[in-house]
């Protein structure tokens, strides 16, 4: 599986922007939504407030901006490849709501008409309060799509107070088909964002069956090749990926995701990755 260098969703770091930008570094009492602004080629949903942060200090995961979201944005693609895999990768944190205790949040990416929900973690200081430092997470999803001109849509489910995003990658992905790739385990890409109790893993793969179309993948995560006690095998049809955003990792560094694909004939082949669970931020107070 190769992504390919090109980024073709515009302005993806949210650095051009329409309207004035919250200075970070400034930020004493956040009470956003007075100011809406809008991130240039991004349009926003009705109802939905949407904020810039700037920094001069390296608090941006790209550039020097970041977008407050609370309701949806949305940019709309065009000259896509039908049928084609498209990776997209992003990162969200929590608003720094100063002082008040931050419960977990869940947000949402849409392409199409498949959308996906993803976690999004707080981290509480020793006294229970939030930080105000950032704690960005990593989310990968692939999608197809069936129209050349799709939307994507990014945003905070309702009940939520809104999610940080920055550094939006809309990649297509190549499948290959050599049987070397096959062979090492190459064709199961993992990463995994560990905070503190919590951690997600999201796993992406390509496995081709020249003789009978694949029908069914499972896959599961465990410690040692080919175990499961993170996650038993759970199936997830046709998908060329899987996420699991409520996993309980020991303290360990090394997790094994195991997938399976059952093909039209029923024959089934396993392929296991090892992944390091990179600890994202976690050493920090
Ligand atoms: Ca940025």
């Amino acid at each position: 599986m190769e992504h390919l260098d090109q980024n073709i969703a515009a302005n993806p770091s949210f650095e051009d922007i329409n309207g004035q930008a919250i200075d970070w570094d400034n930020i004493t009492n956040v009470n956003f939504c007075n100011n809406v602004v809008y991130a240039l080629q991004w349009n926003n949903s009705l109802g939905s407030c949407v904020e810039f942060l700037k920094s001069g200090k390296n608090v941006a995961i790209d550039g020097r901006s970041f977008i407050f979201v609370e309701g949806q944005i949305s940019q709309s693609l065009e000259n896509l490849n039908v049928g084609q895999l498209y990776r997209v990768t992003f990162v969200t944190a929590h608003p720094p709501i100063l002082g008040a205790v931050l419960a977990n949040k869940e947000g949402y990416i849409e392409f199409g008409n498949s959308r996906h929900v993803f976690m999004v973690y707080t981290k509480q200081d020793k006294h229970g309060s939030a930080s105000k430092e950032l704690n960005w997470h990593h989310h990968t999803f692939y999608f197809r799509p069936s129209t050349t001109t799709e939307t994507i849509i990014f945003g905070s489910m309702t009940g939520n107070t809104g999610i940080l995003f920055d550094d939006v990658k809309i990649q297509e992905t190549i499948l290959h088909n050599h049987d070397e790739v096959n062979k090492n385990g190459k064709h199961i890409h993992a990463h995994v964002v560990a905070l503190h109790q919590w951690s997600s893993i999201h796993a992406s793969w390509s496995f081709v069956d020249p003789e009978s179309p694949i029908v069914d993948f499972m896959w599961a995560i465990g410690y040692t090749e080919g175990s499961t006690e993170v996650q038993g095998f759970t199936s997830v049809g046709l998908n060329n990926f899987a996420y699991n955003y409520n996993v309980s990792l020991a303290h360990t560094s090394v997790i094994h995701i195991t997938v399976v694909a059952t093909n039209a004939a029923g024959l089934r082949k396993e392929s296991a990755r090892r992944g390091f669970a990179r600890r994202f931020n976690s050493a920090r107070h």
